[in-house]
């Protein structure tokens, strides 16, 4: 995979100071059908410190958070949250321009969504024409909700095998995984790399919630299992 190279920092992330180590800047950007969870994703991992703005100009909100590498290097994730946008919007190939990281998103329980990361995908190809792709990643959310599960996760690995996509299952709502995922795309960015137990470290560890719900999907049957944590992938 090719990781585009930074040709200028992102708005706003631009080195702090003479006093500060230096952040490389990078554009992340949430793409995804409505109330997937884009939003809730970006909240989730910025809470611990966070500055959000939303910049009504362009109707997109911004989340910017640092991540230190075990390296020591400093990378500064500036999150775009496409907010109301649909796939049909005016600008949003002018928001998705100069990412250097897409995530697509999905809900596991909404199968459209699923379908249409294809589509997103597309958007994403269509605005990079003569460029480097972004990295991309695939992003299955709502996995508390793994008994209602609509998208079996052999869909999910043959999209990422497919598209050359990195796969990320995770859960906004209790925080399980957000980080890791974040972590392993900024060191991908960055070209640094990372051991295992080194991303799972910053895994936010939560509780189990058993549920025994009925599945949605027959092929998924009998594999109901406690919530439990994610794996990376
Ligand atoms: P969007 O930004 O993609 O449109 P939102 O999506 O972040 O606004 O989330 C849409 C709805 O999904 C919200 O519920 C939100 O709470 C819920 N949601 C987001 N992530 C998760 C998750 O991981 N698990 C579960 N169970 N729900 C999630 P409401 O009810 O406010 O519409
Ligand atoms: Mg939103």
């Amino acid at each position: 995979m090719v990781v585009p190279q930074m040709a200028a920092p992102a708005p706003g992330l631009e080195d702090s100071g003479d006093d500060e180590p230096r952040s490389v800047p990078y554009k992340v950007i949430l793409l995804g059908d409505g109330a997937v969870g884009k939003t809730s994703i970006a909240m989730r991992f910025s809470q611990d410190h966070f500055a959000q703005s939303y910049k009504q100009t362009i109707g997109v909100d911004f989340f910017h958070k640092h991540i230190e590498l075990p390296n020591g290097q400093r990378v500064a994730l500036q999150i775009w949250d496409i907010g109301g946008q649909s796939i049909g919007g005016k600008m949003i190939g002018n928001y998705i321009y100069g990412a250097h990281a897409v995530l697509l998103c999905y809900d596991i329980t909404n199968y459209q969504s699923f379908q249409d990361v294809e589509d997103w995908l597309r958007l994403v190809r269509r605005t990079f024409a003569n460029e480097t792709m972004p990295l991309v990643a695939l992003v299955g959310n709502k996995v508390d909700l793994a008994h209602m599960r609509t998208v079996r996760s052999t869909k999910h690995n043959q999209f990422c095998d497919e598209n050359d996509a990195t796969p990320f299952f995770l859960c906004a709502k209790n925080g399980e995984n957000v980080n890791t995922c974040f972590f392993k795309l900024a060191a991908m960015l960055a070209g640094v790399a990372v051991t295992k137990h080194e991303v799972e470290s910053t895994t936010k560890v939560v509780t189990a919630e058993i549920i025994n719900h009925q599945r949605h999907d027959p092929a998924e049957q009998g594999a109901a299992k406690p919530a439990k944590k994610c794996e990376i992938q």
